[in-house]
């Protein structure tokens, strides 16, 4: 009886769940709950932390898991770290549903930093008007170079005063389509973008647009992901649940 876990919270991981769906799979779909209203999946959905590497083993033996896939956000580093401890720890078969990073083509101005702290420091220097597109989350640690203009993303309106100064902020949840990120890049006047190197298809619109309008991007590369099976298409982690 196969009963499987899916860690969500990407796009990927919505199309796998209706995959299942689909196929006539069971299965639960997991968030953290960062936002206020996740999008409605077709699996049933937990919210909320296990409560570490224990927590999850223990929710593995509690409900049968029987298969888990990890199909969150390349950022999501930690998550990705505790699924595969717990799976070590239950024996529970364990894959990830992942996307290949971006990769600058011709016309793109990249400048790859390693990680938040270096795309900061990239930003030191006279001001600019700058389109911060990596969430909430790491918004504090931009705060150090609070003489630019930061165009913000953000799933959910602030519930806390913005850690910098001169901001306009966009409420929106991807995907983002290429003409709707060209028009917010036009009326705001960017110099610049700040991305993730999410791979995939949700956020990749704000790439397109700065290639068409020649804008520089500060890329930051994905954090090591820990060992594991990786899978980077649903039909094939569909075949892996069936064996
Ligand atoms: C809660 C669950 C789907 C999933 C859609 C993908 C695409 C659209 C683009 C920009 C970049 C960013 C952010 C982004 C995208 C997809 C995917 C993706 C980037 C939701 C969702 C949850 C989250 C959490 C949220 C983070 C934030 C990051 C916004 C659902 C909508 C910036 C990542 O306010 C907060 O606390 C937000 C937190 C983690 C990163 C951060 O540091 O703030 N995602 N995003 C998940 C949970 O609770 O477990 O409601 O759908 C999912 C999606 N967001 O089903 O179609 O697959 O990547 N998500 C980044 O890439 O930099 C926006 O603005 O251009
Ligand atoms: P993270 O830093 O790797 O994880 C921190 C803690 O959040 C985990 O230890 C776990 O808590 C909890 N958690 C994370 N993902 C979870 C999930 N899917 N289900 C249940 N608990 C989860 O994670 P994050 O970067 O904050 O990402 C959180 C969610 O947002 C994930 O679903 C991810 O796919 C999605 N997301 C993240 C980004 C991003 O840029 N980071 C972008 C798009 C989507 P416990 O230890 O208590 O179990």
């Amino acid at each position: 009886m196969t009963n499987p876990l899916v860690l969500g919270g990407t796009t990927e991981a919505t199309a796998l769940c209706r995959a299942m769906a689909e196929a006539g799979l069971s299965g639960t779909i997991s968030f953290a709950g960062r936002v206020d209203r996740p999008v409605r999946q077709p699996l049933p959905q937990r919210v909320g932390g296990f409560g570490g590497v224990d927590g999850l083993a223990q929710y593995i033996r509690d409900n049968r898991i029987s298969h888990l896939v990890d199909a969150t956000h390349p950022f999501a580093v930690q998550m990705s770290r505790n699924a595969v401890e717990a799976c070590a720890l239950t024996g529970t078969p364990l894959v990830a549903l992942t996307r290949a990073p971006w990769q600058p083509e011709s016309g793109d101005r990249w400048r790859a930093v390693a990680d938040i702290p270096a795309a900061v420091a990239a930003l030191d220097g006279a001001p600019q008007r700058v389109m911060l597109a990596v969430g909430r989350m790491h918004l504090a640690e931009f705060a150090p170079n609070p003489q630019h203009f930061y165009l913000l993303r953000l799933v959910d309106p602030p519930k806390a005063p913005l850690p910098l100064p001169d901001t306009h902020v966009v409420v929106d949840r991807g995907p983002f389509s290429l003409d709707d990120d060209l028009a917010l890049m036009r009326a705001h006047r960017i110099d610049v973008v700040v991305s993730k190197n999410a791979g995939g298809t949700g956020a990749r619109a704000k790439l397109l647009a700065a290639r068409e309008l020649g804008l520089p991007v500060i890329m930051i590369d994905r954090p090591a992901p820990p060992l594991r099976r990786e899978i980077h298409n649903v039909a094939d982690v569909l075949d892996w649940l069936a064996h």
